[in-house]
């Protein structure tokens, strides 16, 4: 795909800055290069250039790189210009660059988008790309780089390669067979390879999805009015996030904060007190609001008696250690996981040594790559094309339903890979087989 305008952009961070670099991609990149300088500097060689405008005034002395496509980021020439990153200096170049025919700035992405369409990344290497440039903490950026460096793509590639074997062999088995007699030796040789491979992408499909590295795991904070459920959130999140009082029922919204604990990242939710008794119709609305919110959380603190919710993910805290005031307080502590004061600090760091054990079982582990929503449902797709596959003798219908499978890979991947590879296999079987 060719693209006929060349867009330019400032790629580099907020301004002003030390050096501010400008890129340029497109047919016209080294013509715009030209007109820039007056001169041709050699391809992939970083040359100290005068840049001048329109009227031949001098704008900058600046490094300018010339990368000959198609072996560049985009697929296309491009220029970089490493300038002095004053904004006068920029605008003027932007503005120099926006009046040379042929060329315009480029839209969010465009860059990246140009990359895919040049074939230089696929799909899921682009998210990953996205994903890296949204990573806040090292979890993430670990996850992202995994995405983005090809990690994925390299393993469905392995797949898809896969996946047509066995439709050559399908092939092969229809092709050497007598009139509609396929050896039963071939059949269940299909559908071990088809049972295999489906088997291979469910174990994908089990590990725990991206989207929680990506949103953090949401850990609400619940119990009863008083408990201290504000006071210890505050302590996590190490400042006044939420209010904190002697009156029951201070909390009445969700108090949702995002922090990065050892690299993995929270969103930690203090909710309203749990009774049942309350007349106020706002409190109510509060508590409906907790409870939805502690359903819905990866895990749950739980700041109660033996009564907490019932949720796959629970630690029980017997809060307000300095005060052991209650008559209850060695029961509270026999059915709690841990007791702590938010105020003293004690116990503090285990609590979050135990989130941060927790939070682990729920995250990718180290070194695996976990898929996003939209590459799970395309693997899923896969996984029940070939499921559907083992169900049926008829080899014909099996190839349709790896067809099927290999349609749902070009779509994980943004890519038509395969389609013209199974014209050419399916297309030598006679007509009517
Ligand atoms: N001494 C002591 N006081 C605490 C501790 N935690 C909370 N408190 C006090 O207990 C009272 C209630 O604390 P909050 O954190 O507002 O309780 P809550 O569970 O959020 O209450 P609601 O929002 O009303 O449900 C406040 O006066 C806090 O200062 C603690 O660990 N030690
Ligand atoms: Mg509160």
């Amino acid at each position: 795909m060719g693209y006929r305008d060349t867009i330019f952009a400032l790629s580099s961070g907020r301004l002003p800055a030390a050096i501010a670099v400008v890129r340029l991609s497109g047919p016209h990149a080294r013509i715009a290069l030209k007109l820039l300088i007056n001169k041709e500097i050699p391809d992939r060689s970083p040359r100290l250039v005068a840049i001048k405008g329109g009227d031949g005034a001098l704008l900058d002395r600046a490094l300018a790189i010339r990368f000959d496509g198609p072996g560049t980021a985009t697929g296309e020439d491009i220029v970089e210009l490493h300038l002095h990153g004053g904004r006068a200096v920029v605008d003027a170049v932007l503005a120099t660059l926006g009046a040379i025919a042929g060329l315009r700035p480029a839209e969010a992405g465009e860059f990246t988008r140009r990359a895919f369409d040049h074939g230089r990344l696929d799909l899921i290497e682009a998210e990953g790309l996205g994903d890296l440039l949204a990573a806040e903490t090292e979890a993430q950026r670990r996850q992202a780089i995994g995405q983005a460096g090809g990690g994925v793509s390299h393993q469905v590639a392995t797949w898809q390669d896969a996946a047509l074997n066995i439709a050559a062999r399908i092939e092969a088995a229809i092709d050497f067979s007598d009139e509609d007699d396929v050896g039963d030796a071939d059949v269940a040789a299909i559908h071990a390879a088809c049972a295999a491979l489906g088997g291979e992408i469910g174990l994908w499909l089990a590990r725990p999805p991206a989207e929680r590295l990506r949103d953090g795991i949401a850990v609400a904070i619940a119990g009863p009015p008083n408990a201290g459920k504000s006071t210890l959130l505050n302590a996590i999140v190490q400042r006044e996030a939420a209010i904190t009082s002697p009156i029951a029922g201070t909390t009445r919204d969700v108090v949702d904060v995002a922090v990065a604990i050892a690299g993995v990242p929270y969103r930690f939710l203090d909710t309203a007190g749990l009774r049942g008794d309350t007349d106020d119709a706002v409190e109510a609305i509060g508590i409906a609001r907790a409870r939805a919110a502690a359903a819905a959380a990866d895990l749950v603190i739980w700041l109660g008696d033996d009564d907490a919710p019932e949720h796959a993910a629970v630690i029980r805290v017997a809060a307000q250690s300095d005060r052991r005031d209650g008559p209850d307080w060695d029961a509270r502590v026999a059915h709690a996981d841990i007791a702590l004061s938010a105020v003293t600090g004690e116990n503090m760091q285990r609590l979050l040594d135990l989130i941060g054990e927790r939070a682990r079982a729920l995250l990718p582990r180290d070194g695996e790559v976990a898929l996003n929503r939209r590459q799970r449902d395309a693997l899923a797709a896969v996984a029940d094309s070939l499921d559907e596959a083992v169900r049926t003798r008829d080899l014909l219908i099996v190839a349709e339903h790896l067809r099927a499978a290999l349609g749902a890979f070009d779509r994980l991947t943004g890519r038509a890979r395969t389609e013209d590879m199974l014209d050419a296999l399916f297309g030598r079987f006679c007509i009517g087989k």
